[in-house]
């Protein structure tokens, strides 16, 4: 019987079948997908065929390919990734300008992720009700940058009901994966649209950046006008699929489009002679913190691999 994977917590997975009924089940055997060295076999989001064994028990025996999927590092091994989610259809990435910050860098990486894994991204800035004229005017820089390269940049407050609606319709009918450090209020964004279903949400008291992790396992819920969302746990840093340095700026849609105007053909955009992009950045149409977030993750990309 074919099923949707709603839940994993890495021993077990909930599953809802093609009736709509949910189950407990297990993996039997060792799986190995998409040939990348991974800590969970079966993420949320998989399309699994299931069978019940002579005890009754739930077994997964196969997985469909992926559209597509999202991963992280796993933070005990550099080495190991973890699929966050499988076949979705567009990623929102919660971000905030207070309690906690969400850095220019780790939203460039996110993006670079998301044009890697072909999956549309869309930044949501929540907390808006805390912002003072400080966070607001960055918010606006923020937006303007963003919205002309193609992201969609929205306000919320999910205390005061702002700019949900907005959100409400960008979800409907669609899976979509909603991730960003953790006390951004992610899950408590999702509970907005939930009915009687609530997720823990809890206090970000006395931030220090690191926050006490309260979703702890990545969850499908349906929403009731249709459609489904992926509550993930906080996430330091997006992991990138191995990619060469020279394919990075293809993940960066404004760089994408300058690259074959460059000198060289194998142009890292750093230091070589005839650079479009570096051009770009200069004659102010590439946005100079873009540039540098580049220049970060492509010196991490050695590191990593
Ligand atoms: N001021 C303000 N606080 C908010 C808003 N949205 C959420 N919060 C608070 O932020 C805290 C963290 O919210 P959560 O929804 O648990 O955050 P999360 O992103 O799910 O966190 P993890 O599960 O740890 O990844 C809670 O105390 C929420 O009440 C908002 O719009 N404004
Ligand atoms: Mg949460
Ligand atoms: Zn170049």
């Amino acid at each position: 019987m074919k099923a949707i994977v709603y839940k994993s917590t890495g021993s077990w997975y909930r599953v809802k079948t093609e009736e709509g009924e949910f189950l407990d089940a297990r993996i039997r055997g060792k799986f190995k997908t998409d040939d990348i060295t991974s800590t969970n076999p079966v993420a949320v989001g998989d399309v699994v065929q299931v069978e019940t064994d002579e005890t009754g028990a739930v077994m997964i025996t196969e997985i469909e390919d992926r559209k597509n999927y999202i991963i992280r590092q796993s933070p005990q091994n550099k080495n190991l990734q973890h699929i966050i989610a499988a076949n979705i259809d567009q990623s929102l990435l919660i971000c905030s300008l207070k309690q906690p910050h969400t850095s220019r860098g780790f939203i460039d990486r996110f993006l670079a992720a998301s044009e890697a894994f072909h999956v549309p991204a869309i930044l949501v800035f929540n907390k808006a009700d805390i912002y003072r004229i400080k966070e607001s005017d960055l918010f606006k820089e923020i937006k303007t940058i963003y919205e002309n390269i193609g992201y969609a940049t929205i306000k919320v407050s999910v205390k005061n009901r702002m700019g949900i609606e907005q959100i409400r319709g960008l979800l409907r009918n669609r899976t979509t994966l909603i991730s960003g450090h953790s006390g951004v209020g992610k899950s408590s964004l999702i509970n907005l649209f939930l009915g009687d279903e609530q997720i823990k949400t809890s206090e970000v008291s006395g931030w220090s950046g690191k926050g006490v992790h309260t979703t702890t396992f990545a969850e499908m819920y349906d929403l009731p006008g249709g459609g489904c969302v992926i509550d993930t746990p906080g996430i330091r840093e997006f992991a990138l699929k191995e990619i060469e340095p020279v394919e990075l700026s293809h993940y960066f849609v404004e760089m994408k489009p300058l690259i074959g105007n460059c000198r060289f053909n194998n142009c890292l955009h750093k230091e070589e002679p005839g650079c479009a992009v570096k051009q770009a950045v200069a004659d102010g149409k590439i946005d100079i913190d873009r540039y540098v977030s580049y220049l970060t993750i492509l010196d991490s990309l050695n590191e990593e691999w």
